[in-house]
């Protein structure tokens, strides 16, 4: 491979097309961009993706979730792959950039390879997860979870979506078959993962870094809080007589926030986004609400900490109140190191490119998180405008996103060894 590989390589506006095409396949209005996993338009995304990655060259083909493989065959395919890729799921109104970015990225990455010149001796696989984000099944990176054996099928089968659809019931309507036992990858099918992915903090700006080396993963846990009271007339039933079930959540919603911020430590953050409120009358006291708890830390033990000090708050508040508390733990994870050799290979990629780079943590949890228990892994965060993701102004520009797909197609180049 000839480096360093030129910038003009790079074809910025065929993959400002793609990213722009590719966030019409969304259950909102533009700018907002809404994609649940197995929905009509998820189910779009990934056939004009499909179609994308087999006018590249590559071969392609899909799990029985849905994860989708695009690979571009080594001289020797024999040796492990070398694995690049991200998501296209989207929360609900969230931007055109989270995840997509990878994905495009790293179809742009290996067309860059190929326009060099460049045969790789092993092969290069583009991976598009299935089911990054939580919104469906109430757990993140369900695909690289089974890819990785982090979730077995079993545990997979016993998930269920808001509507009471099984996993496999989800998957057979949107046309994905196979056993669920086939998805997790054997030992040595990759020896490397890149993932490309938007920095959604706003370090990189703020310092005028354009590249993000990413040298760890934070460790997400997440939990659904029961708190069920007594219901009844919003004007009859006086206050000493009351066990109100929203007013004892909104202790536990506070104390998640106080808690968070009481380990001093910037990296420790506490999010409670989902809030349900039964009966839901105005003039009906809550007898039952269900809180979803996002909860994450650069440092394990930390984490752990404000993990307890939340549940033994949750018994404080049923005592006081006479309310009955549970909860369920959804998700535990650890954080992962970044591969050194990657990093190393990302940064000597910014040197001889004169890009303006920086070592930094990720907090948001990525498919990464789960691949590194099989290979090697790195991430190459882009910026992004204020730092702003999941929300529709979320924005990374072009020419961040060039310089994305520059680093990562010179550090596949590395890996992937020449012919
Ligand atoms: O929540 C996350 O960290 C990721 O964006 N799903
Ligand atoms: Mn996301
Ligand atoms: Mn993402």
């Amino acid at each position: 491979m000839q480096l360093p590989l030129d910038l003009t390589l790079v074809d910025s506006n065929l993959l400002q097309a793609e990213l722009s095409k590719l966030a019409t396949y969304s259950q909102a209005e533009a700018p907002a961009v809404t994609r649940v996993v197995y929905s009509v338009q998820d189910l779009e995304a990934r056939a004009y993706l499909k179609g994308l990655f087999m006018g590249a060259g590559l071969e392609v083909r899909q799990d029985a979730v849905g994860n989708i493989f695009a690979r571009w065959p080594g001289e020797n395919e024999a040796r492990p792959a070398v694995g690049t890729g991200s998501h296209v799921d989207a929360i609900p109104n969230a931007g055109m950039y989270d995840g997509t970015v990878g994905v495009l990225g790293s179809l742009e990455a290996i067309r860059v390879l190929k326009r060099s010149g460049f045969r790789p001796l092993r092969s290069i696989e583009l991976l598009m997860f299935t089911s990054e984000e939580p919104t469906r099944f109430g757990i993140g990176c369900l695909g690289s979870r089974l890819l990785s054996g982090a979730l077995s099928p079993e545990a997979a089968r016993a998930l269920k979506d808001n509507d009471g659809h099984s996993l496999d019931k989800a998957r057979a309507n949107a046309g994905f078959t196979g056993m669920l036992e086939e998805v997790a990858l054997p030992a040595g099918y990759f020896s490397h993962f890149l993932e490309l992915h938007i920095e959604q903090g706003k370090i990189l700006e703020s310092e005028g870094a354009s590249i993000g080396v990413v040298e760890s993963i934070a460790a997400p846990a997440s939990l659904r809080i029961l708190v069920e009271g007594e219901g009844g007339h919003a004007g009859g039933v006086l206050m000493p007589d009351r066990r109100d079930a929203l007013t004892g959540a909104a202790e536990i919603v506070l104390a998640v926030e106080r808690l968070a911020r009481a380990t001093g430590s910037v990296d420790t953050v506490a999010t409670v986004g989902m809030c349900e409120v039964s009966p839901g009358a105005v003039n009906s006291i809550p007898s039952r609400v269900t809180l979803w708890v996002d909860l994450r830390d650069t440092e394990l033990a930390r984490r752990d900490g404000v993990l307890n000090e939340i549940l033994s708050t949750c018994s404080a508040v049923a005592e006081r109140r006479g309310i009955a508390i549970q909860h369920e733990m959804l998700n535990a994870d650890a954080p992962t190191e970044c591969s050194p050799e990657i990093t190393g290979l990302i940064a000597s990629s910014c040197r001889r490119q004169g890009i303006r780079h920086r070592a930094i943590v990720s907090r948001a949890y990525h498919d990464s998180l789960f691949i590194s228990r099989i290979a090697e892994v790195g991430m190459i965060f882009i910026p992004c405008r204020g730092g702003v993701s999941h929300r529709p102004d979320e924005y990374a520009s072009p020419e961040d996103i060039a310089r994305g797909v520059l680093v990562l197609a010179e550090t596949l180049g590395a890996l992937a060894g020449a012919v």
